[in-house]
């Protein structure tokens, strides 16, 4: 049976097409630096909000009109499934994410949740093979029940804690039947409220050891998925410890973590760190540590998490200018951690929103495959830090200097050569010639 029934396969019609319901600027064969648009960019769906969420908010009930609402229980979650696997199909997704609360109901005991996941994940294997979509990560859901009141591998409660495990131990064997690329860890409640009741350093110790604890089942098991932390600065908790990239990379480099992980950054939570989603992804790059991105934008005029599809061409740019000098995402991809605004609540409006998403990533790919076969902004770049590649510059840079041996090159060198402009306007309408030019 059809879900969607007002709409066929999404195909590529250019940028002047007026079909709503086609691809301006994605076009999943075309070749950009020698690679395919659709290598270059992995999309994937994000099962929570594109099949289990529906719209509801904190001051209003769900919105929603979707065509599994005459299902429920185990059977809404079959639906789910089908309806999830049509979507793909009709998008060109090739690739899908979920926690494992999206896809079935919890039950009323662990062993009850666990025999319904395997019930659907028969149903998503048996899928996956029929259409060749695969798995860009799961992940475990250990911050919407009340029992993760006081976080998961964070809690003060050690029975919480043994229960995390289970859901991450059963996670991590859904990914491995399931051929899961990555592994994602967001620490939804990991973090804390008040210093007054909280023992900062057990909980992060906490964290590590659950952490080091999924590294050796995953290696037990033979999953070998990339492991991913996704770095939020705040919500649900006042201080997360995961609060952006620079932190998450520091937690992991203390506790003998970061060979086992990368990171997968999400642009929203970046701007609630007060950075932008180029900065994230530049402080992961320079570390090794880019693993995957979750494409949203947030509001600026709001200060929470929107998870607004994508749609700034400016940011989308610069997003792919990273990936592209990172030479990709590996095992990673990009998955739209997004979801239609409640008064956007017909079924249709899923596809709008993922066209408008997959268009704006495809555009920026585009503008950023351009600035770098120019080395637009790498040749600047090169002449502002070029005192460093000849004499005095070129020493530090080799490590061979001292503060003695600066301090004697400067005394002797009365008349320092000049500092120039750093011409940063100059460089942003050079930008805006790539992006409309
Ligand atoms: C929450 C968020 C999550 C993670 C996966 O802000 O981004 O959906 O992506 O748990
Ligand atoms: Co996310």
């Amino acid at each position: 049976m059809a879900y969607y029934e007002n709409v066929g396969k999404v195909a590529y019609e250019g940028s002047q097409s007026q079909n709503p319901f086609a691809f301006k600027f994605y076009n999943a064969d075309e070749v950009v630096m020698g690679k395919k648009m659709s290598e270059h960019l992995k999309f994937a769906m994000a099962y929570w909000h594109t099949l289990t969420a529906e719209g509801s908010d904190p001051f209003g009930a769900t919105t929603a009109v979707r065509p599994w609402h005459s299902y429920s229980g185990i059977d809404l979650a079959k639906a789910r499934v089908e309806a999830g696997f049509e979507f793909m199909d009709k998008m060109g997704l090739e690739y899908f994410c979920f926690h494992d609360i999206d896809i079935t109901p919890e039950g009323s005991s662990l062993k009850e949740f666990f025999a319904n996941i395997d019930t659907i994940v028969d149903l998503i294997e048996s899928n996956m093979k029929s259409s060749g979509k695969k798995l860009l990560w799961n992940t475990a859901n250990m911050f919407t029940n009340p029992r993760f009141v006081h976080g998961a591998a964070s809690t003060c409660n050690a029975d919480v804690y043994a229960h995390a495990a289970a859901q991450i131990k059963k996670g991590l064997e859904v990914g491995k039947r399931l051929g899961g690329e990555n592994y994602v860890f967001w620490g939804g409640r990991e973090g804390y409220m008040s210093l007054l009741n909280t023992d900062m350093k057990l909980e992060q110790d906490n964290i590590a050891r659950m952490f080091h604890m999924a590294v050796d089942y995953a290696k037990e098991i033979g999953f070998d998925a990339q492991f991913l932390i996704e770095p939020k600065p705040k919500e649900p908790t006042k201080h997360q410890y995961d609060f952006d990239a620079a932190t998450t990379i520091s937690f992991l480099q203390k506790y003998d973590l970061a060979k086992h992980f990368k990171l997968n950054l999400e642009a929203n939570h970046a701007t609630l760190a007060g950075h932008t989603f180029e900065h994230e992804l530049r402080v992961a790059r320079i570390n090794g540590m880019l693993g995957s991105l979750d494409a949203n934008q947030g509001d600026m005029l709001l200060g929470w998490d929107t998870d607004e599809f994508p749609v700034n061409v400016y940011d989308a740019t610069l997003t792919l200018y990273e990936v592209l000098q990172n030479d990709g995402l590996g095992k990673g991809g990009i998955n739209f951690d997004a979801k239609v605004r409640r008064d956007s609540f017909e079924a249709d409006d899923l596809f709008l929103a993922h066209i408008a998403g997959m268009d704006t990533y495809a555009k920026g790919l585009k503008v950023a495959a351009k600035l770098i076969e120019d080395r637009a902004f790498e040749k600047v770049i090169e002449e502002r830090y070029s005192s460093f590649s000849e004499g005095i510059g070129a020493d530090v840079v080799a490590g061979k200097t001292t503060l003695a041996s600066l301090a004697e090159y400067a005394m002797n060198n009365e008349t320092p050569r000049a500092n120039k402009s750093g011409r940063q306007e100059h460089l942003q309408s050079i930008l805006n010639q790539y992006i409309y030019g």
